[in-house]
């Protein structure tokens, strides 16, 4: 152990004064979490602590310093790219901290190591630039030695990192639907070693590369190799031993080499470990790894000079474009799903803990595959990934579109080796990535000699990155994602390059339909016979607060969005030659370009942004796990509200379970509603849902055992009749034209769709459902933010030319909320993701209406264009006192254009 040579110090400037606090190197190696690897006679200790941020174009302004400490993971754009206010920070940030080095360091090689800082950064050191990394997803080293002061705590160091997310045409990713966060927002380490050490590689990797050229269920046989430097003014020679152990610590194999390093220079060696014989295989159930550690020790004196140890997992793979992926022999469907790295609240600066915690989200839901998407992250991921037997692959954050010049060209092979260097020797990944969707933003549209010339320059790119690929890891396949347009990647010479051809596919969500898919990947089973297939990304959009029971494309429901995933997922286990389906997205994930229902977010995850469960991901469950499952679908929907059948006593509404078993019982309140059978996961049960606590369980017998499943649904009742004694009338908050409730988490209550007026009820008489001109995606109401508000889907949808709205109520004093917003006219943003990405005017509609509460002016000449702008939230109170029989009428009287309701709310105040 080291502890008595580490003596790092944390302090840091404030306001020129210098604060320091100290921290003894014993209590750093001993705070549980912070040491990352403690092996031989390298130390690696975290350095997230304490570091002051402070954001603007230069450091040095001293009169506007505003430094504040933070801690790393640490990002600048975790709040502005949730506000209403468009775009967000994209420029420098600085962050500096004080480290007391001891003269003990002075013998050894220091350097830093960044995990990741997005997307640019220099580093300096008291003052001198110590180096500088391009790129927001890839580690690097800094060699600090040269700089250091040794003095400890008399004369501690200052490392000021400026780290850029600005837009740089010459380094992806250029566009995405996902948010290029800026800050060290990954774990900083420092790392300290032997002058004779294992190279602190330029790309960033831990200079060994571990491959198995042989691998079968016989025998195994494990080549290393490693680069080493020799910064001592002596040539030395070297013992390097590779030793391979067991999960118990066993010693199974074992090898010898020598090898002399000259003073100043690096060298390289390679060797062939002996024959393992049966090697206990790495797969999905039995995720079994070996370590293999390299020590390099000094031939004379035989003291250890630098160690490493490696995860390895015996495995091997083919994929096969009629029969799909084989590992260790065997036919495996690869189903998994594509994660990005932010989270609720924090942005990308997200700890290591929630990152592991997300690959067993992936593997609870039964999933055997991660494609790390659009670009490296995090090392815990991949960690996760190898002890869980989650199958990988990796990729760069080459997106949409490319710039035609050498500095781009350059940044993205740099990244590409970075990433698979550093990468190397997770048995997770089976495969390294190119790009994604390249042609989705295609330049030149209007000149097609020039766009022809742009599209050789992408596929000059393609093809050396794939050759720099398999050059560089011969025992791996690579991919590219392409987007649903065929004739264009393949006149483009697009889908030739890679072993397998990834396509993301969407319709019946951006447009078209379910049915297109599968003649998708027929046509591409025709044409492309000798291609490997996976789909890359398929997914639909799930607001877990918006519920629909008469579900249609891009309403934003949970419910549509499991039915696209039940359908998808059918037809591709239907077909062999489909090697793997990747869903898009395990998480919701931030988009700061994103409109919607829930802006700046992309809801198409399994998970929320907090990761709680929505019905696909039991939908997968009940797909992918073997043990017996069941598990009531819309488990977070625990507060339902409808309208009574004319008995007044129930509502009845569906109910979807999830099981892998052939049949499912539902109790409701301890009485036996009977047995549905399961079809393709999933099953649905008519609920007679009574005022209140609605108990719910569904069980089914699998395996010999029962599995269970409880629910307590908490039912709000609407009358039929509104005046109906015995159940009196409180509160009604309905939706017009809309075909979809919402959940309104921040008044805790419940909308529901509007219905046409019903005698003794409720309803809109005149007018139409709002649809959005020139907009084949959504059914009814628009798919633009609204201003002003966080309930979006309020005041997204709309009955247009209403003429009344009739509520037969009994007497009493009511508050009525009419909402409000202009959803015709104003630009309509061309959005990355969107094939259709030319922006737009719309016609502005021009409307000014009054309305009338019983014959009672209460809002009159509203003009929402002029007075509040287009899509901006409008809310007016109004209280009504009803003495007659007569209820509530609502008349809506329009001087030009038509008149427009979003939604109403109704409450009954004594
Ligand atoms: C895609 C992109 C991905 C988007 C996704 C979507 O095809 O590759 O980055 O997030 O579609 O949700 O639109
Ligand atoms: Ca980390």
């Amino acid at each position: 152990m080291q502890i008595k040579e580490v003596s790092i110090s944390d302090g840091s400037t404030l306001n020129g004064k210098v604060k320091t606090c100290l921290l003894s190197g014993l209590f750093l190696l001993a705070s549980a979490g912070t040491v990352r690897a403690q092996t031989g006679a390298r130390s690696v200790t975290s350095i997230n602590d304490y570091w002051q941020f402070h954001k603007g174009q230069t450091v040095d302004d001293t009169l506007h310093n505003k430094w504040r400490l933070v801690q790393v993971p640490h990002t600048w754009n975790a709040q502005d790219v949730t506000d209403d206010v468009p775009g967000y920070y994209r420029g420098p940030g600085w962050y500096r901290k004080k480290i007391a080095v001891n003269s003990s360091f002075k013998d050894k090689e220091v350097a830093l190591y960044f995990e990741g800082a997005g997307q640019e950064a220099e580093v300096f050191i008291n003052g001198k630039k110590a180096g500088e990394h391009k790129g927001g997803y890839t580690g690097f080293y800094i060699p600090a030695s040269a700089y250091l002061q040794f003095d400890g705590k008399d004369n501690p160091n200052e490392i000021l990192v400026k780290v850029d997310n600005s837009y740089n045409e010459n380094l992806p990713p250029l566009s995405a639907d996902f948010t290029f966060y800026g800050g060290l927002y990954r774990d900083v380490y420092v790392v300290a070693t032997d002058p004779v050490h294992f190279s602190f590689d330029a790309k960033g990797s831990q200079s060994v590369f571990i491959t198995t050229p042989e691998v079968s269920a016989e025998k195994a046989v494990i080549e290393v190799k490693a680069d080493l430097f020799n910064s001592s003014t002596l040539s030395r020679k070297l013992n390097i031993s590779a030793i391979l152990r067991d999960k118990s610590g066993k010693q199974i194999t074992s090898q010898q080499s020598k090898l002399t390093l000259a003073a100043g220079k690096e060298g390289s060696f390679s060797q062939r470990m002996p024959v393992v014989s049966r090697p206990h295989l790495w797969s999905p159930e039995d995720p079994f790894l070996y370590t293999l550690t390299i020590t390099v020790s000094d031939a004379s004196t035989g003291r250890k000079l630098d160690e490493l140890s490696q995860p390895v997992g015996f495995r091997w793979f083919r994929f096969d474009a009629s029969n799909g992926f084989f590992l260790n022999g065997k036919p495996y469907k690869l189903v998994g799903a594509s994660r990005h790295q932010d989270y609720k609240g924090l942005g990308n600066a997200v700890p290591d803990e929630l990152a592991r915690k997300d690959m067993m989200m992936l593997k609870k839901m039964g999933g055997n595959y991660l494609r790390v998407a659009h670009y490296p992250q995090d090392p815990s991921i991949l960690e996760a990934c190898d002890e869980l037997g989650i199958l990988a692959s990796v990729e760069i954050p080459l997106v949409n579109e490319i710039t035609e010049s050498e500095e781009f060209f350059r940044n993205s092979l740099n990244m590409q080796m970075e990433m698979i260097r550093q990468n190397f020797n997770h048995p997770s990944v089976v495969l390294w990535c190119h790009m994604n969707e390249i042609l989705l933003q295609s330049r030149y549209n209007n000149d097609k000699p020039r766009q022809l010339v742009y599209f050789k320059s992408i596929e000059r790119l393609a093809k050396a990155m794939d050759s720099i690929a398999r050059k560089t890891d011969p025992y791996r396949g690579t991919m590219i994602a392409h987007h649903g347009d065929f004739n264009k990647y393949q006149q483009a010479g697009l889908t030739d390059i890679t072993d397998v051809v990834g396509w993301n596919l969407y319709s019946g969500w951006y447009g078209g339909k379910l049915e297109d898919f599968p003649s998708f990947l027929e046509r591409h089973h025709r044409e492309l016979p000798g291609k490997v297939l996976v789909v890359s990304e398929y997914g639909a959009d799930a607001d877990p607060r918006i519920r629909s029971f008469d579900p249609v494309k891009f309403d934003k429901s949970v419910e549509y969005a499991t039915r696209f995933h039940q359908y998808y997922i059918h037809e591709m286990l239907k077909r062999p030659y489909v090697a793997g389906a990747m869903i898009w997205n395990l998480a919701d994930f931030n988009s700061e370009g994103r409109a919607e229902t829930m802006p700046h977010i992309n809801n198409k995850g399994m998970l929320m942004t907090d990761r709680t469960p929505k019905d696909p991901y039991y939908f997968y469950q009940a797909i992918l796990r073997k043990d017996p499952f069941i598990k009531i679908a819309s488990a977070y929907w625990q507060n339902r509200s409808g309208i009574a059948d004319s008995t007044n006593t129930f509502c009845y509404q569906p109910l979807q379970v999830a099981a892998n078993l052939d049949s499912v019982e539902l109790f409701l309140n301890g009485k036996s509603l009977g047995y549905a059978v399961v079809k393709e996961g999933l099953t649905y049960f008519n609920v007679p849902f009574v005022k209140g606590v609605n108990q719910l369980q569904a069980r089914a017998r699998g395996n010999g055992q029962w599995v269970t499943d409880d629910l307590k649904v908490d039912f709000t009742l609407i009358p039929y009749r509104l005046k109906d004694e015995g159940q009196p009338f409180h509160q009604l908050n309905i939706l017009l034209g809309a075909n979809r409730y919402f959940i309104d988490e921040q008044r805790k209550q419940l909308w529901i769709p509007d219905q046409p007026y019903r005698q003794g009820a409720f309803g809109a008489i005149g007018g139409k459902v709002f649809k959005l001109a020139n907009n084949s995606r959504a059914s009814y109401g628009t798919d633009k933010a609204i201003n002003g508000t966080d309930e979006d889907p309020i005041y997204q949808t709309q009955q247009v030319g209403i003429e009344q709205y009739k509520l037969d109520v009994p007497a009493g004093r009511y508050e009525l909320t009419l909402h409000f917003a202009e959803l015709q006219g104003g630009v309509v943003k061309g959005l990355v993701y969107n094939l259709d990405n030319s922006a737009r005017t719309e016609d502005s509609a021009s409307r000014v209406f009054s309305v009338f509460a019983n014959d009672i002016p209460v809002i009159e000449d509203l003009d929402l264009t002029r007075q509040y702008g287009v899509v901006t939230a409008v809310s007016k109170k109004v209280r009504v006192t009803v003495t007659d029989d007569n209820g509530i009428v609502l008349s809506f009287k329009a001087s030009r254009g038509e008149a427009v309701l979003n939604a109403l709310q109704v409450v009954k105040l004594d």
